[in-house]
């Protein structure tokens, strides 16, 4: 039998397009049309499922699929959920990855007195991660109510159906359009790539490690740069200091120069005007920075 992987990816909406771009970006080629609930891999074992991003963690939950692509904030709660009914989860947080930023923060209306958590004892708060928040609340010894509401959550205390909210957060306009004021933070949230940990075939081990493998290249490409240069032979170790990220420079003698050297070197992090400025103090010339394009370490 021809075994395949399943990948589950959000149908339609902010995580959607990034997370096509990125499993395109690791060579797999999807044939699928609009209407399809399922992609599939031309070039290799993987089928893509596109299904509502709540629905992701359960899918790999009950075997269904092996990898998603979900916001974390998703995947916390579902893992948070099955803690409480004392059951295991069978995925793991794999990777975070470089789109979906947001951030699960509580919210107080205007014209309440409430400013911070400290005034939560005994009051309600709306919100669609229960289980997160009530978890907070149990590190935090903070006696509060939590009151699920699935959508439109910043409508909650407007409605008198709750004091305060927490819901995700991004640019906070929503939150200024409904005369709510930005309280702390529970969690931090990022795309991410979730990973079943039940057994699994050693066909199907491979492929999702090569998966995975090349999920994170393409994240360490993103911010890497190839950096090439003219160098003075006694400045090398302080070129390195200067490159964040760097390893081993590759140090290439100058035909008819002995003081001078070519030195190459892979940087993966951001590399700034400023870096170079402070290249060029050390002695540096003829300083290029390019873009790389796949990364395998
Ligand atoms: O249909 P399906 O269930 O798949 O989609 P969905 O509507 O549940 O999800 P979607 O596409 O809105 O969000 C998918 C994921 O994107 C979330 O689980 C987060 O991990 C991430 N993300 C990033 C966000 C936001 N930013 C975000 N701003 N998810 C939701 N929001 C909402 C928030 O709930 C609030 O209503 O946007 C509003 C606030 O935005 P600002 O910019 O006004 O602060
Ligand atoms: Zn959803």
């Amino acid at each position: 039998m021809n075994e395949r992987i399943k990948i589950a990816i959000q149908k339609s909406g902010r995580l959607t397009e990034h997370s096509t771009t990125l499993l395109q970006k690791c060579g797999l080629i999807i044939s699928h049309t609009k209407d399809q609930l399922i992609g599939y891999g031309e070039n290799m074992p993987f089928d893509i499922m596109f299904v509502r991003d709540d629905d992701i963690p359960g899918l790999i939950q009950e075997n269904l699929c092996e990898i998603g692509i979900v916001g974390a904030n998703v995947a916390i709660e579902k893992q948070l959920s099955y803690e409480s009914s004392q059951l295991p989860s069978h995925f793991v947080l794999e990777s975070s990855l470089d789109f979906g930023h947001c951030k699960l923060s509580f919210a107080y209306p205007e014209t309440s007195s409430i400013r911070s958590v400290n005034d939560l004892e005994g009051k309600t708060i709306a919100t669609s991660y229960p289980f997160t928040v009530k978890n907070y609340f149990a590190e935090n010894q903070i006696n509060a109510n939590v009151t699920e509401f699935s959508g439109a959550v910043e409508l909650a205390p407007s409605l008198g159906k709750a004091e305060v909210i927490c819901d995700l957060v991004s640019s906070g306009n929503t939150l200024k359009a409904h005369n709510l004021v930005l309280g702390e933070t529970i969690l931090e949230s990022v795309a991410t790539v979730v990973k079943s940990n039940s057994n699994q075939s050693a066909f199907k081990k491979m492929w999702i490690d090569k998966i995975i493998e090349r999920i994170n290249g393409v994240l360490q490409v993103n911010e890497s740069k190839y950096i090439m240069m003219h160098a003075p032979k006694d400045a090398i170790n302080e070129i390195t200091t200067l490159l964040p990220g760097t390893e081993s420079p590759t140090v290439i003698p100058l035909d008819g120069i002995t003081d001078t050297v070519a030195v190459h070197v892979v940087c993966k992090e951001t590399v700034f005007w400023e870096t170079l400025e402070e290249l060029k103090e050390v002695g540096a010339s003829s300083i290029l920075v390019v873009p790389v394009e796949k990364m395998l370490m």
